[in-house]
């Protein structure tokens, strides 16, 4: 199941140019987390319930590209559970922003009895290091999938 999703988290990556607004201080993360669409199929011809996308924003600079490590949590009171990856998307450039997509199912989501709290946990790495450059949390989506 975990293998299915990640292949179809690779396959449906898009690195797209974002916005860059003049409010954000410079080397400053973001990540927006959202549930853009309902249906969601992968290059297998698979269905899923749902498109869920992270916006991921940066003002600082990856000359030499880099990747972006993404985790989708269920936040709760004692421990967060890891709902879907560690999913990787790789850029060759980066233009400030990003939106990373991924096909997941309402039982993925369905980490709670009742009402659920998702976040994602977003990790940028530099190629050139090698190393962690950035790591930012995104809002959470609540709902009761
Ligand atoms: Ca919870
Ligand atoms: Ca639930």
């Amino acid at each position: 199941m975990k293998t299915a999703f990640r292949r179809a988290a690779v396959l449906l990556a898009v690195l797209v140019p974002a916005v860059t607004l003049g409010a954000v201080p410079a080397h400053a993360a973001t990540a927006t987390l959202s549930l853009p669409y309902s249906g969601c199929q992968d290059s297998t011809g698979r269905n899923y319930d749902y498109v869920m996308r992270v916006h991921a924003t940066s003002t600082r600079s990856y000359p030499d590209g880099g990747w972006i490590v993404v985790r989708v949590w269920g936040d709760d009171p004692s421990s967060d559970d890891l709902l879907l990856g560690p999913l990787t998307w790789s850029f060759e450039f980066w233009s400030g922003g990003a939106f990373l997509d991924m096909c997941v199912n309402r039982g993925t989501l369905n980490e709670d009895i009742g009402g659920d709290e998702i976040y994602a946990g977003v990790r940028f790495f530099d190629a050139r290091t090698g190393q962690q450059a950035e790591v930012v949390e995104s809002n959470r989506i609540y709902g009761s999938f």
